[in-house]
């Protein structure tokens, strides 16, 4: 069968025919995410970016930013979707494609998929994908199973505290790790620090380029992301993490993080891994998952 499959994140949304026999991607586009608190402007983005693709496929398959369950999307951080809090995504997809759609969080998605093309016979048991992009979020596979989640929040890591005098998240907490070491945090305190309007890429680039206060910042994100897999990993016995997002694959913040770890105790080291798939994993893990519903 052919797979509609849809990623929606923060920045951007893509779409993609997605073989299931091969779970090979045939064709694929992407627009920018539309930054408004009106659903409508939502749906209208979808219908236009999606209606090519409808023809050929024989189910929908989603993998969206923020908390699914029972096919509607809530925000946790409304901020990363312009104020867009509450989302009928299935319902409005299936009403767009007139197809069987489904629905999951882009992170667990990715998760399922960096998870089942990690070498067959492994040794992996508890995995975690961590994306850091637009925002921070996560995917949990305990005893070689995804967790979704009974109210689908399972995985929602970017949202636990590393700074309890730090800024209000978006979620309404103090100090989550996305508000402190996300893309967009990275972007907010570059603006601050440089005192012009910065993105998280441009910060990133000026610490390339060797601007030791840029640097810094991604440093102090890369010292947060290891503190929380620390954590994670005495609580849950992960034996590998996965990271991806447009932060965590740019160039060195593995290894930065890496370097955070080797400070720890060997217990608090899991294996650290870069994402096979990169900006795919979203669209081909919810392409997968589905599809095994699907038949
Ligand atoms: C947020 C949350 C998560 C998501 C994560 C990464 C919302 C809208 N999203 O923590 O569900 O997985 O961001 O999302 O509350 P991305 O858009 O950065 O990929
Ligand atoms: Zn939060």
């Amino acid at each position: 069968s052919v797979c509609l499959a849809v990623d929606i994140g923060g920045t951007k949304i893509a779409a993609a025919l997605v073989d299931s026999a091969t779970n090979h991607i045939v064709d694929r586009h992407q627009i920018v995410t539309p930054k408004s608190q009106h659903p409508a402007v939502f749906s209208a983005a979808l219908a236009s970016l999606l209606t090519p693709f409808i023809a050929p496929a024989d189910f929908v398959a989603i993998a969206s930013t923020g908390i699914i369950n029972n096919g509607i999307l809530t925000a946790l951080n409304p901020a990363n979707l312009g104020g867009l809090n509450r989302f009928e995504l299935v319902d409005e997809i299936q009403h767009i494609t007139k197809l069987p759609t489904y629905a999951m969080n882009d992170a667990q998605a990715a998760a399922w998929y960096e998870f089942i093309s990690l070498t067959p016979n492994n040794n992996t048991h508890n995995m975690l994908f961590i994306t850091i992009s637009t925002g921070i979020g996560g995917g949990l596979v305990l005893n070689q199973q995804l967790q979704t989640g009974a109210r689908g929040i399972s995985g929602h890591i970017g949202h636990t505290v590393v700074d309890a005098n730090g800024p209000v998240c978006g979620c309404g907490r103090q100090g989550c790790i996305e508000k402190v070491a996300s893309g967009t945090a990275i972007g907010e305190l570059g603006t601050a620090l440089f005192k012009r309007p910065c993105t998280g890429q441009e910060v990133y680039q000026l610490a390339l380029e060797g601007n030791s206060e840029a640097l810094n910042i991604i440093h102090s994100s890369a010292a947060a992301v290891a503190e929380l897999i620390a954590n994670l990993t005495i609580s849950l016995d992960l034996d590998t993490v996965v990271i991806g997002g447009s932060v965590g694959l740019a160039p060195h913040y593995c290894e930065y993080i890496q370097q955070y770890l080797n400070e720890k105790p060997e217990l608090y080291r899991p294996r650290i891994i870069p994402a096979k798939s990169g900006g795919d994993a979203g669209l081909l893990g919810a392409a997968h998952w589905f599809a095994r519903q699907e038949s």
